[in-house]
């Protein structure tokens, strides 16, 4: 393989099955010369201008190919700090995949790997680890929050947050270093506990970021809400009634769900996924019972449980997980005038009344358990909650060793090592093998 700045990749950058346009893109500084022999405006082309033309080639077959539109971004000023051609054409996955097949033989061009187009973006100084990151997050965003999320990543919210507390660092240890380079001349040397309090800060603000990792995790695979209770109370109709479609069956037969199903709804532009489970009760049963321990599993698993019961079924007491916000609701409340006291919500699958209620009641929880980061900034990936707890034990042995009177080198050098954690959040220290893992992660084309 030639090394990255003598190669040009070529990629098909639309998602499969969309029809419509497709994008070809190219990168590298055989981008323009690839589509020369094709492309019946190569020499109009202007940087950032799209350019009409058609593409022909005996190689594309017999008389002209397709139409397109070419647009040239001549580098450094592209993506990846590359020339870049991207390549509009009609969407047919045959068109694509001809047209990509005809450039790979284009001298010093080759497919591009996953993430490529985006890893050569952060080679080249265009991006940091922490905005490429977003770029994927972005893609996968399944709703609002999440979008929202990755625009700010995006933008640089966690580049911006992470730059100031380095910059907080370098300051101490720039006050350090100077005092031990003049340690044999006399001059007044800070007291270390001078650093105590700028240190706190700086730790105080890595354990708010470390809070909003629980949130992060719910923005990438959202909220769980199982329906449990026991059999017969009516979770199947409930669940049914929240998603709008008659997806689980209901029968008059206590223990119809045997199996989990969940279904993902959008409540405050957060996903919701909820979960129908087996009812809970006593079965020797083979099937019901691998049913019963898989809805268990769903409680303990749950951001919010919604206990279901009716004037014909238990109430399942018992099984209530206490550090989980739960729901309890009163179905069937059309066959009975005595509904019991204290539940949440009282409701009839029958008629509809109170599922609004209910509706309300998720939204009211699912606002509750939004969190707005720290300036922002909401942690959503394992890889940064590992560098953020490293670095918050880095702080805690700074800490320590001022207040056991450590020496200056001693400080100066467990904070480099601090620095050093923080800095991989945006790439500046990250380590090869984390570079290729995180960049495989992405879609071949982006
Ligand atoms: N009258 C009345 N019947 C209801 C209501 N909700 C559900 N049912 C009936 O209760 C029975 C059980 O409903 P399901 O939704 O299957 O109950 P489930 O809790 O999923 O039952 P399992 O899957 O067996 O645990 C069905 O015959 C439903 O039509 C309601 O609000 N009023
Ligand atoms: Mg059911």
């Amino acid at each position: 393989m030639l090394p990255f700045d003598q190669d040009t990749i070529a990629a098909i950058s639309t998602p499969p099955g969309t029809g419509g346009l497709a994008v070809i893109r190219l990168s590298g500084p055989r981008s323009l010369d690839a589509i020369r022999p094709l492309f019946s405006a190569t020499d109009k082309l202007e940087p950032r201008v799209a350019t009409f033309g058609k593409l022909t080639h005996t190689d594309l077959g017999v008389g002209d190919f397709d139409d397109c539109v070419v647009t040239f971004f001549k580098g450094p000023r592209s993506t990846t700090g590359e020339d870049v051609i991207e390549i509009s054409i009609h969407g047919g996955t045959y068109l694509q995949q001809k047209l990509l097949e005809v450039l790979l033989r284009a001298p010093g061009v080759r497919a591009a790997g996953a993430g490529e187009f985006t890893l050569r973006a952060f080679l080249r100084g265009k991006i940091d680890l922490s905005r490429a990151e977003a770029v994927a997050d972005l893609i996968h965003a399944k709703d609002e929050a999440a979008h929202k999320n990755a625009r700010h990543q995006l933008s640089g919210g966690l580049r911006n947050l992470v730059n100031k507390m380095s910059e907080d660092l370098i300051k101490i240890l720039t006050v350090i270093e100077a005092e031990l380079d003049f340690s044999d001349q006399e001059i007044e040397f800070t007291p270390p506990s001078a650093f105590t309090a700028p240190l706190q800060a700086l730790q105080a603000t890595t354990q708010s970021l470390l809070e909003t990792y629980f949130y992060g995790r719910r923005l990438e695979e959202g909220f769980r809400v199982p329906l449990a209770g026991a059999p017969n109370s009516g979770k199947s109709s409930l669940f049914n009634l929240l998603l709008g479609q008659e997806r689980a069956i209901v029968t008059a037969q206590p223990g119809t769900t045997r199996d989990t199903i969940e279904k993902t709804i959008i409540v405050a532009g957060h996903s919701v996924v909820l979960v129908d489970t087996a009812g809970l009760c006593e079965t020797r049963e083979e099937a019901e019972s691998s049913g019963v321990d898989r809805s268990k599993d769903e409680i303990e698993l749950a951001d919010l449980i919604i206990w279901v019961q009716a004037p014909d079924t238990n109430d399942i007491k018992s099984l209530k997980t206490i550090n989980i916000p739960q729901i309890t609701v009163y179905n069937k409340i059309d066959l009975t005038p005595t509904p019991p006291k204290n539940k949440d919500i009282y409701l009839s699958c029958l008629t509809g009344e109170g599922v609004d209620t209910l509706k309300e009641a998720i939204y009211s929880h699912v606002i509750n358990m939004k969190n707005t980061g720290v300036q922002g900034v909401i942690l959503n990936s394992e890889r940064h909650r590992d560098i953020f707890n490293r670095f918050d034990t880095q702080l805690s042995g700074c800490l320590s060793a001022i207040n056991n009177a450590f020496g200056p080198e001693y400080i100066a050098s467990d904070l480099r090592l601090a620095l050093d954690v923080l800095g991989e959040i945006t790439g500046k220290t990250t380590p090869d093998d984390i570079l290729n893992q995180i960049f495989s992660g992405f879609c071949v084309g982006k």
